[in-house]
């Protein structure tokens, strides 16, 4: 087995073939929206998609610690969150084509995609929703004495709903096993952070509510494992809730499409030299853990994974209209 040719960095990383599960997790979600940009701009998807290219570190380095039996929540900019716990390719495109072989028959399209195999609980348009629902999946397992553990994703916008602050607020009493991850991508639709609130970082918020707040740079997959794998740690223990802030950023608009007119040229072209996919292979490389052939290769295959997903949602059926009420939850 290769190891790191940094011993301080063989000794913290014993396992380099995760490693390269990490770069293949982040290049699949970063190749896969890439695809869906394409065929967003084609007009094949109904509804509109929010991408979180070059965010890819805060989904895989999340996701990467947790076990099938964990469940997640997630937002409108969600694909890479449900893709990293483990939804399997060909569901998840059909769903987000509208098409009948879909993972949720075609009914949730990309803002409310859900996999109870993948430990997906949901993906949620509505900002800030997804918390009072982690609530309820952390205090289920927890009053039925299982170990697993909930993480919600959310923005740095969605900290600003009641919702947050209801959540964490019960979480730390109740000493819930739920991990708040929030995704601070600097932006909440059209507005940037300093707009709408006065604090930088929104792991101070953790304070008011009995929590510890970990912030971490969301763009170094490896660090946000480390805070992941401390907060999982204090939840599997029965130690309760930790706030989770990834600082990132968001490289295209809010939406697909959106012309960003609001924000300057300049933020967009800083925003992207900021590439946690670049600076991991050049990590990888350096501490001779693969070569560009080898990550180049990777790259190749996952293209023709996204070209056969894309091809089985183009040949499923589209979605019966009429059905819409029929997986309601009531
Ligand atoms: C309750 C609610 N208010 C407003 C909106 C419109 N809206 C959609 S996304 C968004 C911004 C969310 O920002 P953030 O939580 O930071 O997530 P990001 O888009 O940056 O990932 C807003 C205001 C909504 N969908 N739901």
């Amino acid at each position: 087995m290769t190891k790191p040719k940094d011993p301080a960095i063989s000794a913290a990383i014993p396992n380099d073939d995760g490693l390269m599960d990490l770069h293949h997790s982040m290049l699949r979600v970063r190749l896969v929206e890439e695809k869906l940009l394409q065929v967003f701009a084609d007009g094949k998807i109904p509804g509109f998609i929010h991408v979180s290219i070059g965010q890819e570190a805060v989904a895989t380095g999340v996701c990467s610690c947790l076990t099938p039996a964990d469940t997640i929540f997630t937002t409108h900019r969600g694909h890479g969150h449900t893709l990293a716990k483990g939804m399997e390719l060909k569901p998840f495109m059909a769903e987000i084509f509208g098409r009948a072989n879909g993972a949720c028959h075609g009914n949730s399209g990309s803002m409310h995609v859900a996999s109870a195999e993948a430990g997906v609980g949901g993906a949620n348009g509505i900002v800030g929703a997804g918390l009072p629902i982690s609530l309820g999946s952390a205090f289920g397992t927890a009053f039925k004495g299982e170990d697993s553990v909930t993480v919600v994703f959310f923005g740095d916008g969605a900290s600003n709903q009641g919702t947050f602050h209801e959540s964490l607020n019960l979480a730390a009493l109740w000493n819930l096993p739920l991990v708040f991850v929030c995704e601070n991508n600097g932006w909440a639709q059209f507005s940037a952070q300093k707009a709408y609130m006065k604090i930088d970082s929104i792991a101070r918020r953790a304070d008011g509510y009995g929590m510890p707040g970990v912030l971490v740079d969301g763009d170094d997959v490896l660090k946000v494992r480390d805070g992941m794998r401390q907060a999982l740690a204090r939840a599997r223990a029965g130690d309760g809730p930790t706030l989770l802030e990834c600082k990132t950023y968001r490289w295209f608009g809010h939406y697909a499409g959106d012309p960003q007119k609001y924000r300057p040229a300049a933020n967009v072209e800083q925003a992207r030299t900021v590439d946690c996919i670049a600076n991991f292979e050049k990590f990888l490389i350096e501490q001779g853990l693969a070569g560009r052939q080898q990550l180049d290769d990777v790259d190749a295959r996952l293209r023709v994974e996204i070209d056969e997903a894309i091809a089985y949602a183009e040949a499923s059926p589209a979605a019966p209209k009429g059905q819409y009420l029929n997986d309601v939850y009531a």
